[in-house]
Formats: C-alpha cells, sequence, structure tokens
C-alpha cells in the first residue's frame, strides 16, 4: 500500500514525549513493504531517495498496533500507531476509506 498521509510525532521511539519543535504535521508519500513504513517526502523521492535516506524514517510495524484516534479531534481521519519500540505517531489520512484500509493494512500484514 502506498500514498500521500500527514504525520505527526507524538512520542519518539525512547518512549519520551517528541520535543516542541518537531511535534508539528508533515506531509510524507507513505509506503508499506515487508512490515516496515517508509516516509518519502515525495513520489519522487521514493524512486530516487538511496536506501540510507529511507530508512531515516522508516517505522517497524512488528508488533504494532493502529487505531482510529477517535480522541483527537482537530482533525478528520486520524489514526494512532503505536509501535513495539514504544513510539507513538498520528497520520491523517484523506477519507475514511483510506483511513480503514491503512489501519487494516498495518495490523493484518
Ligand atoms: C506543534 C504543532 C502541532 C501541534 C503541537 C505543537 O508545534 O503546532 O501542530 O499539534 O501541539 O507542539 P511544533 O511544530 O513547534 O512542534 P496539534 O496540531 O495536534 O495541535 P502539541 O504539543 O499539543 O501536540
Amino acid at each position: 500500500k502506498k500514498g500521500y498521509v500527514m504525520r505527526k510525532s507524538c512520542i519518539d521511539p525512547n518512549g519520551k514525549k517528541t520535543p516542541f519543535g518537531k511535534r508539528g504535521w508533515k506531509m510524507f508519500y507513505c509506503t508499506l513493504r515487508d512490515m516496515v513504513l517508509y516516509l518519502h517526502k515525495d513520489e519522487h523521492g521514493f524512486r530516487k531517495s538511496a536506501l540510507s535516506d529511507n530508512l531515516h524514517n522508516a517505522i517497524r510495524i512488528h508488533h504494532a498496533l493502529a487505531t482510529k484516534a477517535s480522541d483527537y479531534n482537530k482533525k478528520q481521519h486520524v489514526f494512532r500507531l503505536e509501535t513495539a519500540d514504544q513510539a507513538e505517531y498520528l497520520f491523517q489520512t484523506s477519507d475514511s476509506k483510506e483511513l480503514q484500509s491503512w489501519i487494516d493494512t498495518i495490523n493484518f500484514v
């Protein structure tokens, strides 16, 4: 699965709250492959970027959980992703169908 999403980082992989200044929403071209969610700047970056760049913004989804962020009311179609290394992110998708599709893909790969 692939597509554009907005991402907000809430808790870093060390389990600590993402510091102010790094908590904003950012757009990424997101691809899911081999239990890894890769976040690219855009589709072009997805094709062009070096493996090291891809790994930099990669989120391993083994033992991760995606759920609708029904407690987050500032934006629509948002899911929360909690990872095995205790990171937490919010992802905004384009509509309710995309929302469910990302959640199912992440939870049931
Ligand atoms: C954050 C940015 C986010 C906001 C977050 C801010 O500032 O404005 O949009 O989250 O609030 O800290 P920065 O870009 O300087 O990190 P919301 O959009 O959810 O309000 P937060 O600290 O309450 O998460």
